[in-house]
């Protein structure tokens, strides 16, 4: 059993799946594309374009060459433009305006030029454009980051598409040209902010030796517009600067901070500022010292205000106490509400516990109202199926961002409280953290590139919908193909939910394996760990029933919501069933809007999904010879894992929940393949890197 498994979880490594009908038809992939273009897959095109430009710069040298080489159609002639004549566009926004024989590009600032440059070939590749037209488009955050969970010895922690593509190890001297590739990539789809290194951080990242290489990154992203920030660790004046303490309100703290900012604004005149992970998961933060979350992040933020740097706060702190986790973050973050200085942002994930496949929303937002609150999302998947499942995760923000948090009545969705139509906040910033790896493909998966994509669509129009965000995506990575158009977006739009249903349906959460998260122990127990870091901490399964009483009841976490959504939560009658276990403890037995009994619902939820993968590898197999066979067998083998893995949740979940329930599994649904007992046994030596 156990070997299985192991030799499902390798399977990628070694995939050389054959064609399912028997002959395969082979279609090579065009030597003139690059495995470095993911989604900018143009071929170049035989004649140069004419781009007329009165200006010139880096950034504008690269617009005007992305054109020439890409766009097949009339001249463009691209206009930096003083403010006030375009005075609705945002700093990075832009205008296309299309007349028979000519386009205009229009930004006051070159990146403007840069990203209308990119739109106008999205336009050409997604066979999107008409004759003549006008479009004006401005980002909904100012700050769209990236978030590399990179370590220094190039391990990526939850990466899943091997090493760092940051090498360390040989810079400054030798530099990758995956760095250039990045930043065109993220350019083109308006990421203008990367943090290179994890949130996990060592002092060390901030020696001189390091900034050297820190700085050769930048100068390579700095034409695309990407400005580069580093994590940072609270006690680098003491690691790092031998000084006795890291107090935030000792003098010689502060000193050695600004002297360290100043240090590295010399090499990076441009660098944006500090992510920090404070008092979270054992790392040292300013409560060490008896001061608060603001105290610590106000003093870094006025060591980097004169050079217009910015820290970047995380609300993800939680300790072992008898709070429920869920409620941690508000109950720290909220009594600090107009506390912190201009040049502060609070980075909250999307749910209140971590990333799960399903969460409701952090009641943070729309909670702190004096303060900026950016998103993070993850986008790297940790805890949906790593770069094994094709989940596409534009589903999970869609819902995220049009969440409705009624903190100024209703249709107060979170994604107004972020991005600046609430509160009048002085910066509005999102975060995603990165899928990226050295994988020749990038990100693991295929299909995982598209949620790289997603991320920095949704950043620039947080109303997007997944939909669009899918067609989009396929049209530019496969073809345009409606036979393989089609039943792809469908499968990508479904898998979201899909995964939720195998894995952790109806408000399920934290059900994963110990330390790694690839798979399911719903039963784990590890002698002496902390209780809030075991599924039965949050499943709370017992005879009577399952699931976590958040009620005013139970922990009260409905509390922290605005009414009428904490009434909502609170009555188990009207909270949405996806939530339903998020909230509510409830019996075996318990009647669901559909009139079945709640154990045969979650049997059927289980197995929807398992039903819906092998759905997915039909619908795979059948687009066989439509593209390229490379991805076409990456893709497939991909999904026997999925298949595999999905069932493999099913059987553990409910073989588990069913030593409680004593009930049995729906005659009419596919039976168990699995013996718990095996399951119990499976360990995967899957590293996590620290
Ligand atoms: C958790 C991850 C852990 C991260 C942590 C974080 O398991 O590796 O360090 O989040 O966001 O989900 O700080």
């Amino acid at each position: 059993m156990r070997k299985s498994l192991l030799a499902l979880v390798c399977l990628f490594l070694f995939a050389t799946g054959k064609g399912v009908t028997g002959e395969p038809h082979i279609v090579k992939e065009d030597e003139r594309v690059s495995m470095d273009s993911l989604w900018l897959r143009t071929k170049l095109a035989t004649e140069k374009a004419t781009i007329f430009c009165d200006r010139t710069s880096p950034t504008i040298a690269l617009t005007v060459q992305e054109l020439e080489n890409y766009w097949r159609g009339a001249p463009v002639w691209l206009c930096l433009s003083k403010a006030n004549e375009i005075h609705r566009l945002k700093t990075d926004g832009y205008r296309l305006t299309a007349t028979p024989g000519q386009i205009k590009i229009t930004a006051f600032t070159e990146q403007g030029l840069l990203y209308g440059a990119f739109h106008l070939l999205r336009l050409q590749t997604t066979n999107q454009l008409e004759p003549t037209f006008q479009i004006e488009e401005s980002p909904d955050y100012d700050i769209r980051i990236l978030n590399h969970w990179d370590n220094l010895n190039r391990t990526v922690e939850r990466g899943y598409a091997g090493y760092s593509i940051w090498e360390w190890d040989k810079l400054p001297d030798s530099i990758s040209p995956r760095y250039r590739a990045y930043g065109r990539l993220n350019a083109s789809i308006g990421i203008n902010a990367t943090v290179l290194n994890n949130v996990n951080a060592p002092a060390k990242v901030l020696s001189a030796d390091m900034l050297k290489k820190v700085k050769v990154i930048a100068d390579e992203l700095r034409p695309y517009h990407i400005r580069v920030f580093l994590s940072v660790n609270f006690s680098s004046p003491a690691a790092l600067g031998g000084l006795p303490t890291s107090d935030p309100l000792n003098k010689e703290v502060i000193g050695w901070w600004k002297a360290k900012v100043k240090e590295i604004y010399q090499l990076i005149p441009d660098f944006g500022g500090f992510l920090v992970k404070a008092n979270s998961e054992g790392l040292p933060g300013p409560q060490d010292y008896g001061r608060t979350h603001a105290d610590g992040a106000n003093m870094l933020a006025d060591a980097l205000r004169p050079y217009k740097g910015i820290v970047m706060w995380r609300a993800f702190v939680y300790n072992p106490s008898n709070e429920d986790r869920a409620k941690q973050a508000y109950s720290e973050f909220k009594p600090l509400d107009g506390q912190f200085r201009e040049n502060v942002i609070i980075q909250v994930k999307n749910g209140p516990v971590d990333f799960q496949p399903r969460e409701p929303f952090s009641p943070l937002f729309g909670a702190m109202r004096q303060t900026p609150l950016m998103p993070e999302l993850q986008i790297t998947q940790e805890y949906l199926g790593f770069s094994n499942h094709l989940v596409f995760l534009a589903s999970q923000w869609e819902e995220f961002f049009n969440s409705d948090t009624y903190c100024n009545g209703a249709g107060s969705t979170v994604a107004k409280t972020t991005d600046g139509t609430f509160f009048n906040p002085q910066l509005t910033a999102i975060a995603g953290v990165a899928n990226i790896g050295a994988d020749a493909n990038w990100c693991g998966h295929y299909f995982a590139q598209a949620n790289w994509y997603a991320f920095g669509r949704m950043a620039w129009n947080n109303q997007l919908t997944a939909a669009t965000i899918a067609d989009e995506w396929i049209r530019m990575t496969f073809t345009s193909d409606p036979e393989f158009l089609d039943p792809v977006r469908s499968m990508m739009l479904d898998s979201y939910e899909t995964a939720v249903n195998y894995m952790m349906p109806l408000g399920l959460h934290h059900l994963f394996a110990w330390e790694h998260h690839y798979g399911p122990e719903p039963w784990t127990d590890i002698p002496g760990a902390r209780p809030d870091w075991l599924p039965s901490y949050y499943h709370q399964a017992n005879k009577d029933g399952i699931g976590f009483d958040r009620t005013t009841a139970g922990s009260n976490a409905v509390s922290q919501y605005f009414s009428p959504l904490r009434e909502e939560f609170n009555d188990l009658t009207t909270c949405p069933e996806k939530f339903l276990l998020w909230f509510h403890h409830i019996p075996w037995s318990y009647t669901m809007k559909n009139g079945q009994p709640f154990w045969d619902t979650l049997c059927y939820t289980y197995d929807n999904g398992v039903q819906k993968v092998r759905e997915f590898q039909k619908v795979w197999d059948r687009t066989e010879g439509l593209i390229d066979e490379t991805r076409f067998r990456h893709v497939q083998s991909r999904l026997k894992i999925q298949a595999r893995d999905a069932v493999w949740w099913k059987d553990a979940c409910l073989l588990y929940f069913q030593t409680f329930s004593g009930l049995p599994i729906p005659y009419n649904i596919e039976r168990p393949v699995h013996e718990l007992d095996d399951l119990m046994k499976i360990k995967l030596d899957l590293k996590h890197h620290n």
